[in-house]
């Protein structure tokens, strides 16, 4: 009897990494990362916390240690599986500042130079405009590349540095052999930022001074509510999405992203009704969806033992990978391999 084979083709490979300078918002959690847990079954994930690309900025390092266990719990409490994907430390991978040095030597001062993301970030933190600030995107070109990514689910900001990687891949394939498969970036649909309950022409920043424009991952049920009740709308009282009325749609799209309702079925539910009704109601679906990802993150803290395999076991998975692309990288160049074991 002939047997029917099912060969499926390999899943393409998804990589993106988060910043751990502070708690996630509710932006990172409904803009990224609950995309990127969607991602787990079609793709083969792997997903960093980017702590090496942290301390372009000022780090205390008590904060840091802290935010960066946590964010790291957050993300599996969000929904991260470690059975399908990898989530690793960027800095506990020996191979991304390595590679990241090579690639600084095959990218030109001028690419670096039109960042819009080091224009942005040297006028906001003048005092400290270091060198890793202006290489920042080689670290990032080193992360993807090291481990062969199609795919780079990230915010409209850092499509300008996923360029920048392809540009380098093309250039060094190009040197060389074929290496690095050219990355693409994955780019949310418009709707998906979520923006500042006080200023709602500015994204939802954990870096924001404001703290009642940020929801946090964090905030107990009381804070939620009182972050939304004095979220900024506008003198109109109708729950309506349209143009000019940038505080309501902010609230609107979040309620819509948390429910699955339609625009129009939003305005229906509160016709008649103010924001005095809609405010705590939006209030409450995020509270539903942010109390079981807390209470996970809370027994996750409370296994330290268990945290520290999980992310031990997942830089050893992706040293693996990261070490076979590296070698191949410094053969290509004409380095001697090092015996040390
Ligand atoms: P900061 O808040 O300090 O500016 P960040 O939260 O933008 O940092 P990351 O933690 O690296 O930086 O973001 C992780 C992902 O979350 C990125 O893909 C980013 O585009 C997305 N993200 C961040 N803020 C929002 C937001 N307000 N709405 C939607 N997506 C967001
Ligand atoms: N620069 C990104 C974080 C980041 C990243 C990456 C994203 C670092 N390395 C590699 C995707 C792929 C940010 O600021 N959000």
């Amino acid at each position: 009897m002939t047997e029917l084979t099912t060969e499926s083709a390999p899943k393409k490979r998804i990589l993106s990494m988060y910043q751990c300078t502070g708690v996630f918002t509710l932006g990172n959690f409904l803009g990224a990362i609950r995309n990127h847990v969607g991602f787990q079954d079609e793709y083969e994930c792997i997903y960093a916390l980017a702590d090496l690309h942290a301390i372009t900025v000022r780090q205390d390092p008590k904060k840091f240690r802290k935010y960066i266990l946590e964010s790291y719990a957050y993300l599996l409490a969000m929904g991260i599986d470690l059975e399908k994907t990898i989530l690793f430390i960027q800095s506990q991978v020996p191979e991304h500042a390595q590679l990241s040095w090579i690639l600084n030597c095959y990218t030109q001062f001028g690419e670096l130079s039109r960042m819009t993301q080091f224009k942005d970030k040297s006028q906001k933190h003048a005092d400290n405009v270091n060198a890793g600030l202006f290489t920042y995107p080689c670290l990032m070109a080193a992360d993807i590349l090291l481990y062969q990514a199609d795919f780079v689910p990230v915010g409209a900001d850092q499509k300008q540095h996923v360029e920048l990687a392809r540009n380098v891949a093309e250039r060094f394939n190009g040197l060389y052999s074929p290496t690095f498969p050219v990355p693409q970036p994955l780019i949310p649909k418009h709707g998906a930022r979520v923006m500042s309950l006080q200023d709602p022409s500015k994204k939802m920043s954990k870096s924001d001074e404001n703290l009642n424009g940020t929801i946090t991952m964090a905030d107990d049920p009381d804070t939620i509510l009182r972050k939304f009740k004095r979220a900024v709308t506008d003198s109109e009282s109708q729950v309506r999405y349209a143009p000019g009325k940038d505080g309501v749609n902010n609230l609107m799209e979040i309620y819509a992203s948390l429910t699955g309702k339609t625009m129009e079925e939003i305005e229906r539910e509160f016709e008649g009704k103010g924001y005095g009704d809609f405010k705590p109601a939006v209030a409450q679906v995020v509270i539903d969806a942010l109390v079981p990802i807390q209470k996970r993150f809370k027994e996750l803290m409370e296994d330290p033992e268990y945290l520290e395999k999980c992310y031990t076991e997942n830089a050893q998975k992706a040293h693996y990978l990261a070490q076979k692309t590296l070698s191949k990288v410094m053969k290509k160049i004409g380095y001697l391999p090092a015996k040390l074991h």
